[in-house]
């Protein structure tokens, strides 16, 4: 069935902003660049691409009675920073798996921002030492044992929301959402920039935009560090999305493309480009992006704009899918 017949939870203000980045632009000489802004679209907690991605899993939740909702990530995870959000929003508890993804010395990693937020919100958020994976952890599974164990009723949500059935349809929509602005804005965007970790942001813009004419690609940028796994797993959910939504064709390989590169040796380690990305991007347009995810991906797109991979005739938008809150257990990298 098509995206917008599925049930969906306002979760967002509405569409997320598109607006042009003028002095990146200019400073990279080449192809016109542009952002559409998950980092701000939501009144939730600030927001991101999971607030999203959950509007169509919320009706889901809704159904099952469940009461508390059980999700996974990082000690930083900006997923789980959402997922408290959302459970507060219903009046649902939430069981946090918080594991120790990055190997990060900053002392102040398991304390401040997103993991801050979730606390504030009132969430039980668990330290785990089990490392990156974006996977079906054993962990995850344990907490809604203990839900259960304990009389609540659990709803499991995968790390990231990826591997959820409904994980993709929340950036289908969002493929549907940029058409109508680009029809409002007069411009065509033939290239999107995302960046991808457990992978069904960039797999429902995949199935999205398989829907239109016109030619687009959207070009994946790892910041998993882990690009073949991370490859499969859009390949997977963005079929899986794809025929969810009715559409009548397969998705062809070369509408499938996760370029590597950008994420260093590790997953939520920032290294020099993705240092200088962030700087870039503050300095010049006063937009703010994380050393873990929009980072990475903004360094891919300098790199491909610089090198003429994407040439200077196109319009290319950003997708910026939130996650400063991150910064705050950084401060030691600038
Ligand atoms: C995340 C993910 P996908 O996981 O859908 O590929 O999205 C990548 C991504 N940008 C991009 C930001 C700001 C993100 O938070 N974050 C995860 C988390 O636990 O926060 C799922 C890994």
């Amino acid at each position: 069935m098509p995206v917008d017949e599925f049930p969906r939870y306002p979760l967002l203000f509405g569409p997320s902003p598109v607006h042009p980045l003028e002095r990146l632009t200019a400073h990279l000489g080449g192809a016109k660049i542009w952002a559409k802004r998950e980092d701000c679209n939501s009144g939730l907690a600030y927001g991101g691409n999971k607030t999203r991605k959950l509007e169509y899993i919320v009706p889901d939740v809704l159904a099952s009675g469940a009461d508390t909702l059980v999700s996974i990530g990082g000690y930083q995870s900006n997923h789980t920073r959402q997922v408290a959000a959302v459970a507060a929003k219903l009046g649902l508890k939430a069981r946090l798996v918080q594991e120790n993804w990055v190997n990060w010395p900053d002392a102040v990693n398991d304390k401040v921002g997103n993991i801050l937020l979730s606390r504030l919100m009132g969430a039980d958020v668990r330290l785990d030492p089990a490392g990156f994976d974006i996977g079906i952890r054993d962990s995850w599974e344990r907490a809604m044992e203990e839900v259960r164990a304990a009389g609540g009723i659990p709803y499991g949500i995968p790390a990231g929301a990826s591997e959820h059935p409904l994980g993709g349809l929340g950036f289908a929509n969002w493929a549907r959402e940029v058409a109508s602005q680009e029809a409002e804005l007069g411009v065509h965007f033939d290239t999107i920039v995302v960046c991808t970790v457990t992978g069904s942001t960039h797999a429902g813009m995949i199935a999205g935009f398989a829907e239109q004419d016109g030619p687009r690609r959207v070009i994946g940028i790892d910041a998993s560090a882990t690009p073949a796994s991370a490859r499969d797993q859009v390949d997977r959910i963005a079929r899986n999305t794809a025929e969810l939504s009715g559409l009548e064709r397969e998705l062809r390989d070369d509408e499938i493309t996760v370029l590597e590169g950008w994420a260093g040796d590790r997953y939520g380690i920032p290294v020099r480009s993705t240092l200088d990305a962030i700087r870039t991007s503050a300095e010049l347009e006063g937009m703010i992006i994380d050393p873990v995810y929009e980072g990475k991906s903004m360094a891919g797109l300098i790199d491909l704009v610089r090198s003429g991979e994407i040439g200077a005739d196109s319009n290319v938008l950003y997708a910026h899918l939130g996650g400063q809150p991150a910064l705050n257990a950084y401060a030691g990298a600038f």
